[in-house]
């Protein structure tokens, strides 16, 4: 029982994602993501996203929590999005709860297969394992959700890196579209 963790409780407000207390920020800008989007920024220190955690130890008898905060943007017509990752323990399943804003979850396998599911306040998205999962703000607001996934899955951004997603979603004229990635795999 020793290293048992003592139970504690954590607020979140719904709506702009922010946790009570504050214990893990992490934020990215477009200089993180550079080589992620098909086109390129001249700007470099604008933040994209940030994700405020509930760290847990790193076993598969937790369950790890975030908060995205993904801002809505885009670059030469593709939306902002996230580096997107599989889990380093490939079976491990993870789900999202849509908080704000407009989203899409692109998803892929690493044997091509993908879909793309909608994100806003009250949907409960299910990433099963093996799928790679990347959220994808497509609205004019932040898009916020929350992540709850198997404490030891670990992130693996090295295959995504390399290979991308099968399918990008840009800005339409009628919204948003999603289409094949030119690059992907290579
Ligand atoms: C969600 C979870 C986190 C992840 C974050 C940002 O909160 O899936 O594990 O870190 O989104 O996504 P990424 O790590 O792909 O940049
Ligand atoms: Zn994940």
């Amino acid at each position: 029982m020793s290293d048992t963790l003592a139970p504690f409780t954590t607020m979140v407000d719904l709506f702009d994602g922010r946790l009570d207390p504050e214990r893990e920020t992490a934020q990215r800008t477009l200089a993180d993501l550079e080589g992620y989007f098909q086109g390129s920024s001249l700007s470099r220190s604008e933040v994209v996203y940030r994700v405020y955690g509930i760290p847990v130890p790193e076993t598969n008898s937790e369950v790890a929590c975030s908060t995205t905060v993904l801002e809505a943007g885009d670059i030469e017509g593709e939306y902002y999005m996230t580096k997107g990752h599989f889990h380093v323990e490939r079976d491990r399943a993870e789900i999202y709860v849509g908080l704000s804003g407009e989203g899409r979850l692109v998803m892929a396998t690493e044997d091509g297969r993908h879909a793309v599911e909608p994100m806003r306040r009250g949907t409960v998205n299910y990433i099963p394992g093996g799928w790679a999962h990347r959220s994808v703000n497509v609205g004019a607001e932040p898009l916020v959700f929350f992540a709850a996934y198997i404490g030891d899955a670990g992130h693996d951004y090295a295959t995504i890196e390399r290979r991308g997603f099968p399918v990008l979603v840009t800005r339409g004229v009628e919204g948003p579209r999603v289409i094949d990635n030119p690059s992907y795999g290579v």
